[in-house]
């Protein structure tokens, strides 16, 4: 009998998650395996030993009686959490350099448009109004990172090089050189206190939902040359409360924030971000997956896997990530 074949189940509007083109890199990269598009009606399911995802609509997999593992393709498992009927084998998702480069950029682009002042340079520049402000060092300001996994210890390491103070917060206690780190419900408080802007890099959890609340807001430091806090949200949408984000920007107890996901996706067009001052807004492509590298690093997994080596980024599916 062969290898086991991968079946690939790809949703997504976006153009990069084109399916024929993560089908074609991945028969590149494992070419003595079948690798099948779901749906396939012709497909036996007993054949498929790996399925690599995104997005499956729950149910999708549950006829897979003899798979081994569950690829989620992206760093993110919460629609994966979402599906009870997912078979119970291991489950990876991606850390891969390419992506966490990419989310590094984008965090520090964000980070250094607050920084320096951007929203409002832009807007004296479409008024041709000659009106500098005084420019503070990258010292004077205090970045709390929230989640210092893979993605959020690289983003904290990137901005204390530019002299960022940074503190970061987890779950589980943390020791990271150069950054002052907070963990639990009992660090919140703290870390909050400190953070003049605040980089959400969580996963999406029952715990974590809504976590960037108005209570959370009210919290952070307004003592700085910055003023009001801002925030960057890139983790997901859930971890946000959309309502109490607009109020805040509103009444002025946050000064911006630069948002990549949301509730809903994609942003309805009736979304009063779109049009906010005080909103930079992304279409959830902080951290574009590629499918090259991705495609590889799923099939360097697999072949850890068949030499009997242990599996890496597994999904904890109790804590939810
Ligand atoms: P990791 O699993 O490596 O890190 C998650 C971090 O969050 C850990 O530090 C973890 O703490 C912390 N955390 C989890 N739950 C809690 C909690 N209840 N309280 C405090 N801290 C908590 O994930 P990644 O860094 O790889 O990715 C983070 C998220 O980024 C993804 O889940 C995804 O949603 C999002 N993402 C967004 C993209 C985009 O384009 N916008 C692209 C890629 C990812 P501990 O270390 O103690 O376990
Ligand atoms: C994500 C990803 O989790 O693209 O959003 O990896």
């Amino acid at each position: 009998m062969g290898k086991g074949a991968l079946a690939l189940l790809v949703n997504s509007n976006q153009q990069n998650w084109s399916p024929p083109r993560w089908k074609a890199r991945f028969e590149e990269v494992c070419p003595d395996r079948r690798v099948v598009l779901l749906p396939d009606p012709a497909l036996d399911p007993a054949e498929v030993h790996y399925a690599a995802v995104w997005k499956p609509k729950p149910g999708d997999l549950a006829a897979f009686a003899n798979l081994r593992i569950i690829f989620n393709l992206g760093a993110g498992v919460d629609a994966l959490m979402a599906d009870h009927s997912l078979p119970d084998v291991p489950l990876v998702r991606v850390a891969v350099g390419d992506l966490t480069d990419r989310m590094t950029e984008y965090v520090v682009l964000h980070v250094l448009m607050h920084h320096r002042q951007e929203l409002y340079l832009r807007e004296s520049q479409r008024a041709k109004r000659w009106a500098p402000k005084y420019q503070w060092a990258a010292g004077a300001l205090t970045v709390g990172i929230m989640g210092l996994g893979t993605l959020g210890a690289a983003s904290a390491h990137a901005l204390r090089a530019l002299g960022f103070r940074v503190v970061g917060w987890s779950r589980n206690e943390k020791r990271i050189d150069g950054i002052a780190c907070f963990h639990g419900a009992d660090g919140l408080d703290a870390f909050l206190r400190q953070t003049n802007i605040l980089v959400c890099l969580l996963p999406l959890t029952p715990e974590t939902r809504h976590v960037l609340n108005r209570d959370v807001f009210a919290k952070l430091n307004r003592e700085s040359l910055l003023g009001a806090p801002v925030i960057i949200n890139a983790g997901r949408g859930g971890l946000q409360n959309e309502a109490d984000i607009l109020r805040a920007l509103d009444d002025g107890t946050l000064g911006a924030a630069s948002l990549d996901v949301y509730e809903t996706e994609p942003l309805p067009e009736a979304s009063p971000f779109w049009s906010h001052p005080k909103v930079v807004l992304t279409p959830h492509n902080a951290a574009d997956t590629d499918a090259d590298e991705i495609s590889k690093y799923v099939a360097q997994q697999i072949a850890r896997f068949e030499a009997g080596q242990a599996l890496e980024n597994l999904v904890d599916r109790k804590r939810g990530y």
